[in-house]
């Protein structure tokens, strides 16, 4: 992409209504636009973003066997009446009436539809495991939306449904979203620990929400210190294989790791002082097991083996996409910018040309640009007619992880810059070597 076609605007100064450094600097690197109180447009380069964390999700849903489908925004308000919970929801459901008077909804949340669908097309043992999933935006009237996209009104959800023949099988389920949820998230470039959590309206027995350490988090969190090195890494998962998927839940969630709705103070006071932490942590995403609690209700019944019929076990599985975005700039900045994760990145590289208009820099940053391009690498060029320090000040702000400078003094002698966001470092090479490293960087990114 060259910036000078692209449209990326900028804000030099620091918007009055941002709060937190995820907020501010989303809007100065020209990510999004707020069009109403939590409700945002996706300007081209925070859209970017955001596809990259969608496809860094489904890419992990199908590691793990589950579904992709895709349920609509609105829905009638009938399903909910059969699970009791369209008087239960209050306020921040935003009810809706159709020409026809016939009340209508914008979803919170799917377990109803989903359980509306599972009815309607599957009846026997034989057609499970199944879990089923979409990402879809969501309405939540939030009494206080903040921080921009963190607690938006509408947020773009990822929400999965398993359905399974006995509890058994459907904690194995609850158990192959907490390690596919460990993966997404460090593939973004984020430590997210599993604490155990309140259910709240969605119910069930036993639910563990992904918290990722920040101070402007939302919720307060308590936990042993050691919880921060656990890394999945690379590590192969046969996700059929319940002894292994719950060897490593198990694994994940032994320390103690808890947000002040399950504190236990005596449990917590066994740690050694020295790893015992108090701080704060954003949501970024929550699994349940609620059993037969839809099922039952919405008469959602399957055949086993032995003839008998039986309510289908399930439970729902969240990730804070849109709210992701906020996360991973609260966990990874400077007082430049955004310094984004390679995995996540709106563009892996940028090139500064440093004299543009110069035949031979200009003629450089073109092979650098064509050559990555062949490489499958989207650089985003800035070729516009701009100081460097402008330049650099940009591409410092909208944080990507890797920059290649290009003047006329480096280039002869051969060499262009290749600069790290996140340490600073630069490196002089030839062009060519240049391309290699960041190929070689991105292998396994994308
Ligand atoms: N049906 C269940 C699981 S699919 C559910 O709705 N879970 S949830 O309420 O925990 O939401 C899932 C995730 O969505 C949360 O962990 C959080 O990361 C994100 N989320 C919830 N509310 C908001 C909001 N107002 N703005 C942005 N993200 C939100």
């Amino acid at each position: 992409m060259r910036l000078s076609r692209y449209f990326l605007p900028v804000l030099k100064e620091n918007p009055s209504e941002a709060q937190i450094v995820s907020h501010r600097y989303m809007l100065r690197a020209g990510m999004i636009k707020q069009q109403a109180a939590g409700i945002y447009s996706w300007l081209p380069l925070g859209y970017r973003v955001l596809k990259r964390i969608e496809q860094i999700v489904h890419e992990e849903q199908a590691r793990a066997g589950h579904i992709p489908l895709l349920m609509p925004t609105l829905q009638p308000a009938d399903l909910w009446r059969e699970s009791g919970r369209y008087d239960d929801y209050g306020q921040e459901m935003l009810r809706i009436k159709d020409r026809h008077d016939r009340d209508m909804l914008f979803g919170p949340t799917n377990e109803e539809m989903i359980t509306d669908i599972f009815r309607a097309h599957v009846g026997s043992y034989k057609d499970l495991p199944m879990t089923l999933y979409h990402i879809q935006w969501k309405f939540r009237d939030e009494m206080r939306p903040r921080f921009g996209v963190m607690r938006g009104r509408e947020f773009l959800m990822k929400d999965g449904y398993n359905f399974d023949i006995d509890k058994d099988a459907a904690l194995h389920a609850y158990n192959r979203h907490m390690v596919s949820y460990l993966r997404t998230y460090e593939r973004m470039g984020l430590t997210a620990i599993p604490m155990r959590a309140d259910s709240g309206p969605i119910g069930g027995d036993d639910t563990h929400e992904f918290l990722v350490l920040a101070s402007t988090g939302e919720s307060e969190v308590f936990y042993d210190a050691a919880v921060t090195d656990l890394k999945l890494g690379a590590r192969e998962v046969d996700f059929d294989n319940r002894d292994e998927v719950a060897g490593i839940c198990k694994e994940f969630t032994t320390l103690y790791a808890r947000t002040d709705e399950t504190h236990d103070a005596a449990l917590f006071d066994q740690i050694p002082e020295d790893r015992r932490k108090v701080g704060r942590g954003i949501e970024v995403g929550q699994i349940f097991y609620f059993g037969t609690k839809y099922s039952e209700a919405m008469g959602a019944t399957v055949v086993t083996p032995d003839g008998s019929k039986v309510p289908v076990e399930m439970g729902s599985h969240g990730i804070g996409v849109s709210r992701l975005l906020g996360a991973i700039i609260e966990a990874s900045h400077d007082d430049k910018g955004i310094i984004w994760p390679e995995g996540v990145t709106p563009f892996p590289v940028g090139i500064v040309n440093l004299k543009q208009g110069d035949a031979s820099t200009d003629l450089a940053c073109e092979g650098l640009y064509k050559a990555l391009k062949a490489k499958g690498l989207e650089a985003l060029y800035d070729d516009r007619e701009e100081r460097a320090g402008a330049k650099f000040a940009t591409m410092d702000l909208i944080g990507l992880p890797w920059r290649i400078t290009v003047g006329p003094r480096g280039l002869a002698n051969g060499v262009i810059e290749l600069t790290s966001r996140r340490t600073g470092e630069s490196e002089e090479m030839s062009a060519e070597a240049a391309v290699d490293r960041v190929v070689q960087i991105y292998e396994g990114h994308r």
